[in-house]
């Protein structure tokens, strides 16, 4: 359950750019590592949890289309329109796991809430930073948790 969650956040990344190295090895992993380049800002191949959250709130913003400060259901398909794999759940699943007031939206700290969760729970080794393996692998057990 707890897993969830991360699929929450497992996704949406409307911004494509610098990732080639990382899609380089496309397929089932490549929402991940598109994920993983984005969030890592300084390239070191590692995420750490400032960048991870800075991410995450780059994401949230990119997310909410009108910037009323919360990303709803219809907001967050929009950003997923389009985007291929690792859109196993619904945006209406992932909201309401991380929708911790039930108010079925998504606000600024419920997402930074839930993608600190997910920092968490997939940094294995807890080293305090994320590599692309164990994004992968949070990734993939998140897929098989569904
Ligand atoms: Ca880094
Ligand atoms: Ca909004
Ligand atoms: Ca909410």
């Amino acid at each position: 359950m707890k897993m969830k969650v991360i699929g929450a956040a497992a996704i949406a990344f409307g911004l494509c750019g610098a990732v080639d190295t990382f899609a380089a090895g496309g397929n089932k992993g490549a929402g991940a590592d598109d994920k993983f380049a984005k969030m890592d800002t300084n390239g070191d191949g590692k995420i750490t949890a400032s960048e991870h959250s800075s991410g995450a709130s780059t994401k949230f913003q990119s997310m909410d289309t009108n910037k009323d400060g919360s990303v709803t259901t219809a907001e967050m398909d929009a950003a997923h329109a389009g985007k291929a794999g690792g859109m196993k759940m619904s945006s209406a699943d992932k909201i309401k796991k991380m929708d911790t007031n039930g108010d079925g939206k998504l606000s600024a700290s419920e997402h930074a809430t839930g993608s600190q969760s997910m920092f968490a729970q997939s940094d294995a080794n807890k080293d305090g930073s994320l590599t692309a393996d164990e994004m992968k692998a949070a990734h993939k057990k998140h897929m098989a948790d569904k």
